[in-house]
């Protein structure tokens, strides 16, 4: 028996240390027999402590999650999952049930069971998967989730639903790669045995996704919402209009969907979201625990409503549809009656379409608007989202206005001074600084697509910074969270978008999700590199950045 403490190791630095020092074979097939990882949050060192006993083809739950959980012990032994599986979920409501179906549809495919979701109230038998609603700690919050898996039974405690849901990632993950495949695979399906206790740091995990440069399917969409799901992200934002673009049916005004909606970069036809379509997105997105935030840009990226609607200039002109990609040349007219018309229009649609409680205004470089016309624009806007029961977030531009406690601006900017102001009236910031978290910036030099006006942001970079650290004035307190923009100007299909994407989302995901203390950009990349045949089992086309070692 050995027994040594390692502070800050992952458990595949552990097995190094072990084939070194013992000639163990190897940490993937004769792993040590007893491997307990245990993580305190809360404090800045990383505990590990490892005993070894002798016992043959031990198969350790792997330390490869992605966020990383708060806490995790892994014991000897696997759970098998089989074609007898059984899907427990307790309380037997619809949403639970929908959630326990969810798990089934992703396991399904890749072991061609035909895994059957019950209610129950008695002890589910063993080989089964539990998910249950009664007994999670409640110090674990809405989201946050209990996971034991022992030889017999996967057991998911939460104290809401959505902690099920995040639970579900974690157990995928767990599972070999192939499950995550649309055909059927040979297995075994096996899990390490553990448990894992885990909740976020920040209640705002997000990613915003750019539909007015160039517009993008609610097909894909949908798609991009199930990638986000499976990293714990739980915000999308949608950036709707754009001098390029208007995405959103608004039916007292409909010239903005469909002429102002027509076209996008480089001239090729557009297109617009139905009322339909955008409930559709909303409802998915709901039904994987993400929350849809509309962003309506004004009053400058205007361009588009303005050419369906000349009366919302000054000069009642209505200017050219516009497919280029420069940016602060266009505004609304700030001081007309029709104006406000057009907003209470606007955001009392948008508002009723909307379940969540936020409606972006965007309020970003609106250089064609006068600096005093800009800021009684916030104000009036904000009064306007209010009314309609909603609160107001808008890029950090808006903190020059006067901000009510509930309004939220989104740091973006590399010249940082305004994202404080916002704290400063009382209000919290989204971290999305440029530099570190904007999707449409190239890898490196070499990356042909994206822009890189924010510099190149390969993965360490996107990974390695803290938001509460990022900016003065702004810290931990101050933050709701963190969203990676991903920004259209270059990108024309799901498969550049999807280039971008990954494999940075996951960085930003685990900033979002994991303490502090328990990221490491050099363990990081370890983890993620198990993650290489996962994006590829569900079809993703990911970066493969040399940064990481891909098996
Ligand atoms: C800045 S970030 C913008 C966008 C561009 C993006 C391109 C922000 C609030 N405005 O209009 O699409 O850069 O990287």
């Amino acid at each position: 028996m050995l027994k040594k403490v390692y502070p800050h190791s992952s458990f595949w630095q552990i097995c190094a240390v072990f084939l070194g020092a013992i000639a163990l074979a190897s940490c993937g097939n004769q792993a040590p027999s007893a491997v307990v990882v245990t993580r305190v949050p809360a404090s800045t060192t990383t505990m590990v402590s490892v005993q070894i006993a002798t016992q043959p083809n031990p198969v350790p739950m792997p330390a490869n999650i992605i966020p990383r959980p708060a806490s995790q012990v892994s014991t000897v032994g696997s759970f098998v999952l089989s074609a007898d599986t059984g899907i427990y979920v307790e309380p037997a409501t619809d949403e639970v049930k929908a959630i326990g179906q969810y798990l089934a549809d992703r396991l399904n495919p890749a072991t061609g069971y035909a895994l059957k979701i019950q209610g129950t109230s008695a002890a589910p038998g063993g080989g089964s998967i539990s998910l249950t609603l009664v007994g999670a700690d409640p110090a674990l919050g809405g989201e946050g989730y209990q996971l034991t898996i022992t030889p017999e039974l996967v057991t998911l405690a939460a104290n809401q639903p959505a902690g099920l849901f995040h639970g579900i990632q974690t157990i995928r993950q767990l599972l070999p790669p192939a499950i995550e495949s649309s055909s059927i695979q040979p297995g075994p399906w096996t899990i390490g045995t553990g448990t894992i206790t885990d909740y976020p740091r920040f209640a705002w995990r997000g990613a915003m996704l750019d539909v007015a440069r160039h517009f993008f399917s609610v097909r894909d969409v949908t798609r991009y919402i199930d990638l986000l799901a499976y990293y714990k992200i739980n915000r999308l934002h949608l950036h709707l209009s754009d001098d390029q673009g208007w995405r959103i049916q608004i039916n007292s005004w409909p010239n903005l969907a469909i002429y102002g909606g027509s076209l996008e970069v480089g001239g090729s036809p557009g297109g617009y979201y139905s009322q339909d379509d955008y409930t559709y997105i909303v409802d998915y997105a709901k039904s994987r625990y993400i929350m849809i935030i509309p962003e309506i840009d004004m009053p400058g990226h205007f361009n588009a409503a303005l050419a369906s609607y000349p009366e919302l200039t000054c000069d009642g002109v209505a200017p050219e549809l516009y497919t280029g990609t420069r940016v602060g040349f266009s505004s609304i007219c700030v001081n007309k009656e029709i104006s406000n018309i057009f907003l209470k229009d606007v955001i009392g649609e948008l508002a009723v379409l909307t379940p969540g409680p936020y409606i972006h205004i965007g309020g970003d470089e609106a250089q064609a608007t006068d600096a005093a016309d800009y800021i009684s624009f916030v104000n009036k806007v904000q009064s306007i989202i209010e009314a309609n029961g909603k609160h107001m977030i808008g890029w950090e531009e808006i903190a020059q206005a006067t901000l009510l406690p509930a309004s939220i601006a989104q740091h973006w900017n590399l010249d940082a001074g305004v994202a404080a102001q916002a704290v400063r009236q009382g209000g919290k910031v989204i971290m999305s600084p440029a530099d570190k978290t904007y999707l449409d910036m190239k890898y490196q030099a070499s990356t042909t697509l994206g822009q890189e006006w924010a510099g190149y942001i390969n993965l360490q970079t996107g990974y390695s910074w803290d938001p509460a650290t990022q900016v003065g004035g702004i810290i931990e307190k101050d933050i709701l969270g963190v969203e990676a923009p991903l920004w259209s100007e270059t990108l024309t299909s799901m498969a550049d978008l999807e280039y971008m994407a990954f494999p940075r989302v996951p960085g930003y995901a685990e900033i979002g999700w994991t303490p502090q203390a328990l990221r490491d950009w050099n363990e990081y990349r370890v983890r993620l590199a198990d993650h290489g045949p996962r994006l590829e089992a569900l079809g993703v086309n990911f970066y493969p950045s040399p940064e990481v070692l891909w098996p």
